[in-house]
Parts: C-alpha cells; sequence; structure tokens
C-alpha cells in the first residue's frame, strides 16, 4: 500500500539520505540492476573491482570513460532538485549520502553531500599520494599514467572489495549521534539495498530511533527494514514528500 502522506518538517526534523542509481535513473543513467550488474558481457563487479583493475587496466579504463562520456549529458532530474531543496530548508539538519558517482546531487545544488563510493570525474595515481583530481578526460584504449611517478592512473572511486572512506564513514556517523534525542527520518531512495555498507544504514539509524522511509520503484532487499515504503520513481514522489 503506498502511504504518501507527505512527512512535516519542524525545527526539531534531522534528515539523512541515501541515495542509489534509481535517483538518477530519470536523468537516463542506467542503474546496475537495469543491467543486472553486467557490462559488455562483464560482470560489474569484475570490472569495478581492484582485481579487474590488476587484469586490465586498459578496460577498466574503457568502462569508465564510457560511463563518463554518457552521464556528463546528463542532467538532474525533479528528485535531485527536491534533496536540494530540502537542504535549503534545513541547513546542518540535513545530510545526503550518496552511492552514485554521477555528480548530479552537487549540480543539483546540494553541498552537505558523502560520495560514499567516490566521483566518476575524479581520478587518482595508483602508486604516488598525489591528491585526487578533477578529470573529465577519456581514456577509452589506452591507461592514463602519472606525470609524477610513472604509475598507473585510475578513477577516485570505491571498487567491489575497497574499504570506503572512513572519514566519509565518521561524518555520516557524527550526524546519526548529533540526531539523537531529537525527531530523525532516514530516507533512502532508489536504491535495491543489496551493497553494504550503504545499505546496512538503515538499520543503524533505526536503533538511533529514526523513522525509516524507503523510495522505491520496487520492493528491495532490505524493504523489512523500512518503517514506510512509498513505491514509485523519485521523480514524482520526492518533491512531494516534505511540506
Ligand atoms: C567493502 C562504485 C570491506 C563502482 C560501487 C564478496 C566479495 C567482496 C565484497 C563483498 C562480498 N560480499 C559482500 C561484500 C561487500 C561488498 C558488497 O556489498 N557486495 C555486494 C555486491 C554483495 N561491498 C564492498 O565491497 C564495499 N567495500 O565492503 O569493503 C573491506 C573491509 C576491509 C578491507 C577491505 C574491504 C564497497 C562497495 C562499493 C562498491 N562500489 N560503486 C561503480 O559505480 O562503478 S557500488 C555500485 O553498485 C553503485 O555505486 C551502487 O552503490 C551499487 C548498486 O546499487 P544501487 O545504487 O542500489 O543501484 P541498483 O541498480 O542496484 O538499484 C537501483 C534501485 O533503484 C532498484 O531497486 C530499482 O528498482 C530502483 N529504481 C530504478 N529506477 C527508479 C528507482 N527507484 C526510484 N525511482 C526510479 N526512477
Ligand atoms: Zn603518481
Amino acid at each position: 500500500m503506498n502511504d504518501l502522506a507527505p512527512l512535516r518538517l519542524d525545527d526539531d526534523l534531522r534528515v539523512l539520505v541515501l541515495t542509489g542509481a534509481g535517483v538518477s535513473a530519470e536523468s537516463g543513467i542506467a542503474t546496475f540492476r537495469d543491467s543486472n550488474g553486467l557490462w559488455e558481457q562483464h560482470r560489474v563487479e569484475d570490472v569495478a573491482s581492484p582485481e579487474g583493475f590488476a587484469r586490465d587496466p586498459a578496460l577498466v579504463w574503457r568502462f569508465y570513460s564510457l560511463r563518463r562520456e554518457a552521464a556528463a549529458k546528463c542532467a538532474p532530474n525533479p528528485g535531485h532538485a527536491a534533496l536540494a531543496a530540502l537542504e535549503d530548508r534545513l541547513g546542518d539538519r540535513f545530510l545526503l549520502a550518496t552511492q552514485n558517482i554521477d555528480g548530479l546531487h552537487g549540480v543539483a545544488g546540494n553541498t552537505r553531500v558523502v560520495e560514499m563510493h567516490g566521483n566518476l570525474y575524479t581520478t587518482r595515481c595508483s602508486g604516488c599520494d598525489r591528491r585526487p583530481f578533477r578529470d573529465d578526460s577519456l581514456h577509452p584504449d589506452a591507461v592514463p599514467r602519472c606525470d609524477r611517478c610513472g604509475s598507473m592512473l585510475r578513477p577516485h572511486i570505491v571498487w567491489f572489495g575497497e574499504r570506503l572512506d572512513p572519514a566519509d564513514l565518521q561524518r555520516i556517523e557524527d550526524f546519526i549521534r548529533a540526531a539523537r534525542g531529537h525527531r530523525m527520518v532516514f530516507l533512502a531512495a532508489g536504491t535495491s539495498g543489496v551493497v553494504y555498507p550503504a545499505a546496512g544504514l538503515v538499520d543503524v539509524c533505526r536503533r538511533a530511533g529514526a523513522e525509516t522511509v524507503l523510495v522505491n520503484l520496487e520492493a528491495p532487499d532490505n524493504v523489512g527494514a523500512f518503517d514506510r515504503v512509498i513505491t514509485g520513481r523519485s521523480g514524482e514522489v520526492l518533491p512531494a514528500l516534505f511540506v
């Protein structure tokens, strides 16, 4: 049953949002499920992994170059805009943790964003400690090298089997801790609840006393963890969710 009653905004409300690939689907960016986790007959986990990069770095750079090219033509949709408007109204009582690497939340105007899995348009060196840098360049055929140490460059993305940035996890944890004792909503949107640790956030927030709400096209793996499940497109549901 779709409970479309909007969530009341008040001065005590803290909102932690978790978004996944479904929030960018209406912007034209394919989700992982759409492809059944496959890309050009490769399993995404095999291409988006340190083992995959070690095995065939040129293939990995082709995978990410195609995604850079595709995502660069996409714009935020009303779901992204709704989350930017929510941050405008809540300020530091809002935090957006995204699994998406397409950067569309930033384009839509959100500033309080934790890109848990990195960013498609950021590159780092696999061999030295130079800072990760903004990079829109495409490398469909060859592997770019660091002009400082000569090592292979790689996308600044958290691959399967790699740790998330402890500072990112700490920021999310600090927000949840500061929300204890206040009215807190955890809102997940457009995510299949398969990939950890992102998929575990709903449990952490529920234990911290949050009301947990899911907006998704279909029931995800961790649907049972949510107090409220709103089935629908995030671009249609999110703009009307908060009043
Ligand atoms: C870690 C970057 C620990 C890459 C991503 C076995 C071996 C190795 C690891 C594991 C293992 N078993 C479990 C693990 C842990 C693993 C994991 O969870 N694996 C899963 C597959 C079981 N996690 C990790 O590896 C993480 N690291 O655990 O490290 C560690 C500890 C010590 C030392 C070393 C390591 C790292 C996880 C990050 C992986 N990187 N992204 C890239 O993007 O190229 S994850 C990647 O897949 C995406 O970022 C995204 O997060 C995920 C896909 O999930 P969703 O975003 O939810 O997208 P999906 O398509 O699945 O779902 C979309 C949903 O939207 C659907 O439900 C659909 O119905 C809905 N939808 C569609 N349209 C709409 C919509 N909803 C609303 N509106 C619409 N219009
Ligand atoms: Zn280097």
